[in-house]
């Protein structure tokens, strides 16, 4: 099971309290936080890790008698989970989304998707990127490394104003 342990919304807290004195959220910030929502939903329905069983016990950790979790730089996609053409449709854990990059003026070209691997319609010129990393030595479990990962969400807008989307996603 995957649970969300903080969501750090500390650049839409603040956009938010700068929008109530200015009305309301513009069109565009709007679009750009549920694009959010829906990719972290997207993130959250993952296992933990490649080596995680379904339903995610025992932990993928030596302690626990699981399989070992990934290593660091082993993060990302599997091979033959990047399809082609692109698209996450083979995505099964967490940290597949690292390096993801999408959208208007992305550094891998990839078009904006939704889960099923179609062009997501009503977001032009929007981008999405994603890095994932362990971040349970300052989780407050174990203080494995692998106890936990961040998901760093960036959604660019059209007129290039990014907003930050972190999350930790814990490991049981
Ligand atoms: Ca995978």
């Amino acid at each position: 099971m995957i649970a969300i342990l903080a969501v750090a919304l500390t650049t839409v807290t603040s956009m938010l309290a700068q929008n109530t004195l200015r009305g309301a959220y513009t069109y565009d910030e709007t679009k750009a936080v549920e694009l959010a929502e829906s990719i972290i939903g997207e993130i959250r329905s993952k296992r933990f890790d490649e080596n995680s069983p379904v339903g995610g016990v025992p932990p993928c950790d030596e302690v626990s008698g699981g399989s070992a979790c990934t290593i660091s730089v082993n993060l990302g996609p599997e091979a033959g989970e990047t399809a082609s053409p692109y698209s996450r449709v083979n995505f099964d854990d967490v940290d597949d989304y690292d390096g993801v990059d999408e959208g208007s003026g992305s550094s891998t070209g990839h078009s904006l998707l939704d889960v099923a691997g179609n062009q997501r319609p009503g977001y032009q010129n929007f981008r999405v990127q994603i890095a994932v990393s362990y971040s349970g030595h300052v989780a407050p479990r174990s203080g494995e490394l692998t106890d936990s990962k961040k998901v760093q969400l960036t959604v660019t807008q059209p007129n290039g104003e990014a907003l930050d989307f972190t999350f930790h996603v814990a490991n049981y």
